[in-house]
């Protein structure tokens, strides 16, 4: 059984190639031409180790919202596809990472119904190089709209701005790839309505 997920997705804003495999080994190849975010990336993929690839070119001379936006909807495409019916996955996870001053708490369920709660603190730095960092907010809604998962995502302190960010990708990194994990234990689909 191969989990591997691949989208494509062009319209007059963006075009973006989103590869990914949920049984990888944490191999990252991402250009979007918006550093930070290739940077959030290759954190989702080193420590969810899932491999993943994706490729965007965007309207960058608008700003970086839309190649921003777009990548994280292709990424929750491709993560879904990659699920297939999750047979035999854990589904329930959560991860706790800190960064320095920052502290990340994120809990997931693999649920096939988009949901997000996210809280993180109030007076960030606006921007961390050419990333706006309300978007952060926005690729996490993108994701789970696609992916069709309840995330709930939590910064309940932290002060810098690049480890506010950063520590909520690693912990996602590492509640999805225990969430996805096949449990030796589960033959069937982890639900009682016997579909996800
Ligand atoms: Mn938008």
């Amino acid at each position: 059984m191969t989990r591997v997920g691949r989208v494509e997705r062009t319209t007059k804003e963006t075009s973006v190639v989103v590869e990914i495999d949920l049984d990888g080994t944490g191999r990252v190849d991402v250009s979007t031409g918006v550093g930070f975010f290739d940077h959030m990336l290759d954190q989702l993929g080193r420590h969810g180790l899932f491999d993943l690839t994706a490729k965007t070119e965007g309207d960058l001379h608008i700003d970086t919202h839309h190649t921003i936006e777009d990548t994280s909807l292709a990424l929750g495409a491709a993560f879904k596809q990659a699920l297939g019916d999750k047979r035999g996955i854990v589904r329930f996870a959560n991860a706790s990472v800190p960064l320095d001053e920052s502290l990340a708490q994120v809990t997931v369920d693999l649920s096939g119904r988009p949901y997000l709660v996210h809280t993180e603190p109030e007076n960030m730095a606006p921007m961390i190089g050419s990333y706006d960092t309300t978007m952060t907010r926005h690729i996490l809604e993108s994701f789970v709209a696609q992916a069709q998962i309840a995330l709930h995502v939590h910064v309940p302190y932290g002060r810098n701005a690049h480890h506010i960010v950063e520590c909520q990708f690693k912990a996602l990194a590492r509640a999805l790839r225990y969430a996805c994990e096949l449990d030796p234990r589960q033959t069937g689909i982890p639900s009682t309505k016997g579909a996800l």
